[in-house]
C-alpha cells in the first residue's frame, strides 16, 4: 500500500491562505505532519491559482524539500507547472507526476516529463470522448494507456491507474462501477498499479467519513493498492492498515504491529 499525503492543496483554505501569505511554517508543518503519519509521497497541488500556478509551484516544492526528504507527487492539469516543479525535486528518488490521461494533447504532452524524469506516472481513465460510464470504458482507456506506456518504454510497475471516481451522490453505479474496473484491469495487468482520489466518492452526501472508509475497503479487496488521502486520519489509516492485513498482504501483520507501535492509527 503506498499514501499520498493530499493536504498540500490550495483548493483547501487553510493552504489557500498560507500561500497568499509565503507562510513556508504552516507548509512546512503540514508537510511534517503528513511525513509522521506515514506518507510515503506528498502530493503538490496548486492547480486553481491558474495565473501564478507556476511560481507557486517552485514555492511549494522548494518550501516542501526544505524540512522533508519524501518523495513528492506533482498534481497539475498544466504541463508547464509539472515541468517547473519536476525540475527543482531533489535527485535520488524517483518522483511521481499527477497526471496523464488517454486525451490526445495531454498524453503527447506529458510524456516527454516521465521519461525525462523516469517519474513514476499516474494514468487517468479519461480520453477524447470525456469521463468513463462504465467498467468496460475504464478498462477500455487503462488498456489503450498500458500498451502506449509500455511502447514507450514505460515498465508497467511505474504505472498506477487512476480508474476516475465520481461521486456517488450522481449516480447509484458510481462505487460498483470502479470496483469492477479495477478487478478487470488488474485481471489484464497484474503488475500495474491503482491510485484514485478517495473523497470524490462521498462527495454531495453527509457523514462522508463512514462513506469513504467502506469504500477504502471495497476497493482495497478488488487491488486498489495506492490512495490520495489525508494520512493524518487516524481512523482511516486504521482501516487501511487492518485492511492490508486481513487481505494477506502484511507478512506476521509486521506492517500493522508497527504502525500499532507508533500510534499510527486508532
Ligand atoms: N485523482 C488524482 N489526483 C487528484 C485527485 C484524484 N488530486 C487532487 C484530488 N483528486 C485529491 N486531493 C484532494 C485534496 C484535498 C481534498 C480532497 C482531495 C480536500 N477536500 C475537502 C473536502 O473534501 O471536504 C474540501 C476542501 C477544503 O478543505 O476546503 O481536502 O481524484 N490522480
Amino acid at each position: 500500500m503506498l499514501i499520498i499525503g493530499e493536504l498540500i492543496n490550495t483548493s483547501r483554505k487553510l493552504i489557500r491562505e498560507a500561500v497568499e501569505i509565503r507562510d513556508a511554517a504552516y507548509i512546512q508543518q503540514v508537510a511534517k505532519d503528513q511525513q509522521e503519519a506515514g506518507a510515503d509521497y506528498l502530493d503538490i497541488n496548486c492547480g486553481n491559482l491558474v495565473e501564478q500556478e507556476l511560481e507557486v509551484m517552485k514555492w511549494l516544492v522548494d518550501t516542501v524539500q526544505q524540512v522533508s526528504d519524501i518523495p513528492l507527487c506533482i498534481d497539475s492539469p498544466d504541463e508547464a507547472a509539472l515541468q517547473a516543479g519536476l525540475c527543482l525535486l531533489n535527485p535520488g528518488y524517483r518522483p511521481m507526476i499527477n497526471s496523464l490521461s488517454a486525451e490526445e494533447k495531454r498524453f503527447t504532452s506529458v510524456l516527454p516529463l516521465v521519461k525525462k524524469y523516469k517519474a513514476k506516472i499516474i494514468a487517468l481513465c479519461i480520453d477524447d470522448e470525456g469521463m468513463p460510464k462504465t467498467a468496460e470504458d475504464r478498462l477500455r482507456i487503462a488498456t489503450f494507456l498500458v500498451n502506449a506506456l509500455e511502447k514507450e518504454g514505460v515498465s508497467h510497475k511505474d504505472i498506477y491507474i487512476d480508474p476516475l471516481i465520481k461521486p456517488l451522490s450522481t449516480g447509484d453505479g458510481h462505487g460498483l462501477e470502479v470496483l469492477q474496473a479495477i478487478s478487470m484491469i488488474r485481471e489484464k495487468f497484474p503488475e500495474i498499479s491503482f491510485t484514485c482520489g478517495l473523497s470524490n466518492i462521498s462527495y454531495g452526501l453527509p457523514n462522508r467519513a463512514v462513506l469513504n472508509r467502506l469504500f477504502v475497503v471495497q476497493a482495497m479487496t478488488m487491488g486498489m493498492d495506492c490512495y490520495i488521502l489525508n494520512p493524518t486520519d487516524k481512523v482511516m489509516m486504521g482501516t487501511i492498515y487492518a485492511a492490508q492485513a486481513l487481505l494477506g498482504k502484511d507478512k506476521y501483520c509486521s506492517k500493522y504491529l508497527k504502525a500499532h507501535r507508533k500510534g499510527l492509527y486508532a
